[in-house]
């Protein structure tokens, strides 16, 4: 449980307004770890696999283009319950109904450009890591941070 890792994207909209430097560092501050980190438009392909379980979704067009508009910083995150825990500080889908103190409470009014994505579940974060980085990108072993391991 201490390794689980989740797949966290700051979405073009994100990266445009200049919140990649608060959103990493409250994962950081909160104690989770930085074990992967790279800036990439996705292609059409990565986006539509991506968001597969949306296919059928009216938004689908809009989300894939809208993903695939400008540079996305792609993050893996490891420590313990860091699934869950980082869904709990994105907020939910809209950032109108997200907590303030949430990222998407603190950062966003508008559904379709709530500015970051983490995996929804341990399986999620599995199948998403995969398609969005490859094996040699990630660290094998975390560098310890003095917060979080003991
Ligand atoms: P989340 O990103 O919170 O996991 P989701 O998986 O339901 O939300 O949807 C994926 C993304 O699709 C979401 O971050 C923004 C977009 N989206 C969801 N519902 C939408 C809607 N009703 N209109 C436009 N975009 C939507
Ligand atoms: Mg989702």
């Amino acid at each position: 449980v201490q390794r689980e890792r989740t797949f966290i994207a700051v979405k073009p909209d994100g990266v445009a307004r200049g919140l990649v430097g608060e959103i990493i560092a409250r994962f950081e501050k909160k104690g989770f770890v930085v074990v992967g980190l790279k800036q990439l438009t996705p292609t059409k392909e990565l986006a539509e696999a991506h968001y597969a379980e949306h296919k059928e979704r009216p938004f689908f067009g809009g989300l894939v283009s809208f993903i695939t508009s400008g540079p996305v910083v792609a993050i893996c995150l490891e420590g313990k319950g860091v699934v869950a825990a980082a869904r709990l500080m994105i907020g939910v889908t809209n950032p109108l109904a997200s907590a303030p103190g949430t990222i998407r409470g603190d950062y966003a009014i508008d559904v379709a450009k709530n500015i970051i994505h983490g995996s929804d579940s341990v399986e999620s974060s599995t199948r998403e890591l995969k398609l969005w980085f490859a094996d040699n990108e990630l660290l094998a072993v975390a560098t310890p941070n003095p917060n979080l391991y003991e």
